[in-house]
């Protein structure tokens, strides 16, 4: 076998993240993958990420520079960035933008944090977002339109990864409810799912065929319409880089990182429960709820504490990572549920 000069994106094994060692569990359970076999892959994956345009270009570039020089043929620049709502004003500091930037989960590009060069092939325009299932008529919307529809807010937020990292993030974008009333669902949607683009010319993780693609979640309709469940489509003030999950991703920061998709095509309304990408890998260890909760550990690691992306303090786990009093209240009486995981 060759010698692969070691790119940025390519992590030794010993990086390997928990939600990629519960892939590496039930690939070898389905079909019989080794260990090395899914890690090893990661040389084939560098070449396809690294063939072509933004990405090859990205390549040894400040992740900032080339941002803001992204953000310079973004037609939505003018809207950033947006007033700050203060109500939502955090017990942390904000996690420096560089390191939620280069530090990323997105498994289309690579199920490894460092993708976000492989993730400079993602092109957000033109882009659509398609609502259909249980709605009054199926929509389509230019994202461009869709930003001029709803007008913009900044919230800081907190963010947890089931992995136990944190981030204090400020999104900017609008209220999941808005965008929720405008696709106008029907009396028997109890369900809403976001599902994220799906094209293996762009995106090498599709090759890995074990994967359920696409990437897939859902939340009830009470959630969605919850006050701060929150549609992004910024983030420091400027439109999301694409591995953020540009152009547009929900964002319900009670909730562990797993259940938000990224650049999303489509909103589904449904009536029952779908399964959601990693409930499909792992259900005993992903469940549909995933409220954050440092009594309940994951199987394979406590949740009592998280590290702070870029300072690597570690800081206590707030129960509904802090919101409690914002949505603890839709939970009361499921208490056959299986909430926090
Ligand atoms: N499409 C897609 N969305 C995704 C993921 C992914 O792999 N693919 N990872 C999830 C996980 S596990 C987390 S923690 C967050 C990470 O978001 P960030 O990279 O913006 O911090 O994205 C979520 N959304
Ligand atoms: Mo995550």
């Amino acid at each position: 076998m060759p010698i692969h000069r070691r790119k940025p994106w390519q992590m030794p094994e010993s990086a390997v993240t928990p939600e990629e060692a519960v892939l590496a569990h039930s690939a070898a359970k389905r079909g019989g993958l080794s260990r090395r076999a899914l890690f090893g892959g990661g040389a084939a994956v560098a070449a396809l990420a690294g063939a072509g345009g933004y990405a090859a270009l990205a390549q040894g570039r400040d992740p900032i520079g080339w941002w803001d020089a992204q953000v310079g043929n973004d037609p939505s620049k003018g809207l950033y960035p947006a007033a700050r709502t203060e109500r939502f004003t955090l017990d942390r500091p904000i996690t420096e933008a560089r390191e939620a930037i280069t530090y990323n989960n997105f498994y289309e590009f690579g199920s490894h944090k460092g993708i976000w060069q492989a993730a400079q092939r993602l092109e957000t325009r033109p882009w659509t977002l398609t609502v259909d299932g249980l709605v009054a008529k199926t929509k389509t919307a230019d994202i461009d339109t869709l930003l001029k529809t709803f007008p913009l807010e900044e919230r800081v937020y907190r963010f947890r990864c089931v992995e136990a990292w944190a981030m204090a993030v400020p999104w900017t974008g609008f209220p999941l409810a808005a965008l929720i009333a405008w696709a106008e669902p029907q009396a028997g949607a109890k369900y809403v799912q976001f599902e994220t683009f799906q094209n293996p010319a762009i995106a090498p993780g599709f090759r890995q065929t074990w994967y359920p693609w696409p990437y897939r979640d859902a939340f009830t309709l009470d959630e969605c319409t919850n006050e701060l469940a929150f549609i992004a489509t910024g983030v420091y003030g400027k439109p999301l880089p694409p591995q953020m999950g540009a152009p547009i991703r929900p964002i319900t920061p009670w909730k562990y990182g797993f259940k938000q998709p990224k650049s999303i095509t489509r909103i589904s309304f449904l009536a029952e429960r779908p399964v959601g990408y990693w409930e499909k890998l792992q259900p005993s260890e992903y469940g549909f709820w995933a409220n954050v909760n440092p009594e309940v550990s994951h199987p394979r690691w406590s949740q009592a504490t998280e590290r702070m992306l870029g300072t690597g303090e570690r800081r206590p786990t707030l129960i509904w990572n802090g919101y409690g009093e914002q949505v603890a209240g839709l939970y009361t009486g499921l208490t056959r549920e299986r909430l926090f995981a």
